[in-house]
Order: structure tokens, then sequence, then C-alpha cells
């Protein structure tokens, strides 16, 4: 093990890429608890981009075709834990392109959503699937970037 690693705090990274490590590591943890429940906790969900119609100005008024995440406006909530490991499969529907940016999460820079910079656009009939540690506690926003 490198000498400056000893420095920092373990990091569940570093137990999953210290391979020999991961004997070192099991013996910091609280007696009972095993590394299989250190591990961040998954939580997978699924949005479709697609068209839907919804009623943007009152029930006196009629229903307005519009571009919809599983086909309400505003998207389905995601509630998760902070720290939780998110899984989101978007699939698109849309006979367009798309992405989905997480407005004010701090995620890799792949799963940003901005199309041809940091991922190839979801093209029609396709799914992307985001992956990131919801690291910050708090409300945020996702929109497509497209
Ligand atoms: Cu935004």
């Amino acid at each position: 093990m490198p000498m400056n690693t000893l420095s920092r705090p373990l990091s569940r990274r570093h137990l999953l890429l210290a391979g020999s490590g991961l004997v070192a590591a099991s013996l910091l943890l609280p007696r009972g608890l095993s590394l299989a429940h250190a591990a961040a906790p998954e939580s997978s969900h699924k949005l479709t981009a697609g068209p839907s119609q919804a009623r943007l100005a009152g029930a006196e008024h009629p229903e307005t075709p519009v571009w919809a995440y599983n086909g309400t406006v505003p998207g389905p909530e995601i509630r998760v834990r902070q720290g939780d490991r998110l899984r989101i499969a978007v699939t698109n529907t849309l006979d367009q392109e798309t992405t989905v940016h997480w407005h004010g999460i701090r995620t890799p820079n792949a799963m940003d959503g901005v199309p041809h910079l940091t991922q190839k656009p979801i093209a029609p009939g396709e799914t992307f699937l985001y992956e990131f540690d919801a690291v910050d506690a708090g409300t945020f926003w996702y929109h497509p970037h497209h």
C-alpha cells in the first residue's frame, strides 16, 4: 500500500480497488457489520421521456400536448437518502434525441447530461443508464438538456 494512502481516510473506492486491503478494512468495521452492509444502498428508477397531455391552465381549459417524463408534468419525484447510489434508466420514446441533466447535483461529468459534450444524446428508442451517488442533501430538479 502506498505511503500516502495511509494518511487519508479509507473510502469505499479504496476498499474496492485495494484487493488485499479488504482484509485490513474489515478490521476497521464495527463488530457485526459486514463489508456488504457498508456498501451504499442502490436506488433504481425508470424514466420514460415521451409525448403526453397535461392540463396546464386549469380544469376549464383543454389539455396541452407536452413532452413529459412518465407521462406527468412535472416528472415523478425521485426520493433517495443522501449517499445512496442512484441508477436511473432513461428511455427515449420521443421522435428526437434527448438527455437528462441533474440540475444542481454533483455528478461525475459523464452523468451530467450535456449532449455531445459529456455524453452521446439518447436517440429515439434508446435507453441510457445514469448512475451516480447522491452526495448532497437537498431538493433538486432534473430536466432535458437537448
Ligand atoms: Cu438545469
